[in-house]
């Protein structure tokens, strides 16, 4: 028998439609009885910022987020600030340190703003963990059932690059806001007139940066630990040499839901974008977080009137003949992708459409991309040398040789 394990108990209780999510994120199905370490989906990505009382309200104004639980010192909370923020099927959890004495503050003094935390959503938190441990992964949260009124969940972590952990979470058993010590709290933040309820559904992948020479320790950490598969798309040194100084390959789980592309550094005439972030990070995390929208014109027209930063493409990038006949039919002429930047791409299941951040916060580190999904189930392989030349022009601005 297959058991599919596709949508997340939230997902179920909240009626996401299974189709849509394949549309959006490439999702497929497949055998998790086989599978040594089930994964259903994403649970949260966590982050540490420095202020998380004003992070909460960036996510919240221009990122369209809904605040949906809050920990803190009127829930009992004196260590730090938690908000949880939901848009579509994703949810963000932004800790900030309220006692000087919080260990977010080394966290914070170190890493910066940036990804502590990427949790995942599993049928059965023991099985993995015997998994991870049996394959030699850092157990940095033993297995334990969380409750109060809401009910139980049952939760562990495991380590992975740099001081990220991957927390894994059975919350099926469950309705709480978030987790037990949260209260559910709402939005006091209105949307803007004419915005689009949500500007992101769902996350489609969250890539990893790792230090020169272990991308290959860390994809294989994937498949040991995690039975995560290899994807097609990779970036070998002969793209890296020529201009993107990275290296760069993919790994997913069954479903494919979580995908992780892990980058590291190549040597090139300037410095690499990844050491750039390994530098400013102080070591491996997490540089870029995709997230998908059904409407990246409607998105990125609402996200820009938020005051969110783009990377620029140049005219020559659609002005070019091949591209124009790579790409073919888009549902939107090119000259609406071209007023706003957004890149595309076709691939032989399909195209999608996607656009850059710039750093979200003060150091240059973390940023996101918006993606929308066509069919194809790559990363944007044709857009690499457009991206990675918009990416060095922000470095030389930065100053980087
Ligand atoms: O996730 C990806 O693979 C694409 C391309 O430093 C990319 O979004 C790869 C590396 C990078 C920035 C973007
Ligand atoms: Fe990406």
């Amino acid at each position: 028998m297959t058991t599919t394990v596709n949508l997340t108990p939230d997902e179920l209780a909240a009626g996401q439609d299974l189709e849509q999510l394949k549309q959006l994120v490439g999702l497929v199905d497949y055998d998790a009885d086989k599978d040594p370490f089930p994964v259903t989906g994403w649970d949260a990505i966590v982050f540490v910022s420095g202020n998380a009382t004003q992070s909460a309200m960036y996510y919240q104004s221009a990122w369209g987020m809904e605040l949906v639980a809050y920990s803190g010192p009127e829930t009992g909370n004196r260590d730090h600030k938690s908000f949880v923020l939901k848009s579509g099927s994703i949810r963000f959890v932004i800790n900030g340190a309220v006692d000087p004495d919080s260990p977010l503050v080394e966290h914070h003094r170190k890493h910066g703003d940036g990804v502590v935390d990427i949790a995942l959503e599993v049928p059965d938190v023991d099985k993995c963990i015997a998994q991870a441990r049996s394959a030699g992964a850092k157990v940095v949260r033993e297995p334990e059932d969380v409750t109060d009124e809401h009910g139980t969940v049952r939760i562990a972590a495991i380590g992975t690059y740099g001081e990220t952990v991957h927390t894994l979470i059975d919350r099926s058993k469950y309705d709480g806001p978030y987790l037990p010590g949260y209260v559910a709290q709402s939005s006091t933040i209105e949307r803007r007139e004419g915005q689009p309820k949500r500007l992101f559904q769902a996350l489609d992948h969250v890539v990893g940066n790792v230090e020169l020479g272990h991308m290959d320790e860390w994809v294989e950490f994937y498949n040991r630990v995690m039975g995560f598969v290899n994807m097609a798309e990779f970036i070998g040194d002969d793209i890296a040499t020529d201009y993107s100084a990275l290296m760069s390959k993919v790994v997913a789980n069954g479903n494919h839901r979580v995908k992780f592309p892990l980058n590291e550094p190549a040597i090139a005439k300037k410095k690499s974008q990844i050491d750039e972030y390994l530098e400013f990070y102080r070591g491996a995390g997490a540089q870029h977080l995709a997230v998908a929208t059904g409407d990246i014109i409607k998105s990125v027209d609402a996200l820009r009137a938020n005051g969110v930063e783009f990377l620029n493409t140049p005219d020559s990038y659609y002005e070019d003949e091949e591209l124009r006949a790579r790409i073919g039919e888009v549902r939107v002429p090119v000259e609406e992708l071209q007023k706003r930047g957004i890149l595309v791409d076709r691939d032989e299941d399909g195209y999608l459409l996607q656009i850059f951040t710039k750093p979200l916060g003060d150091r240059p580190t973390v940023f996101f991309e918006l993606i929308e999904r066509h069919g194809s189930l790559g990363f944007g392989k044709g857009n690499f040398k457009a991206l990675f030349e918009a990416i060095e022009r922000e470095q030389d601005k930065r100053g980087n040789l």
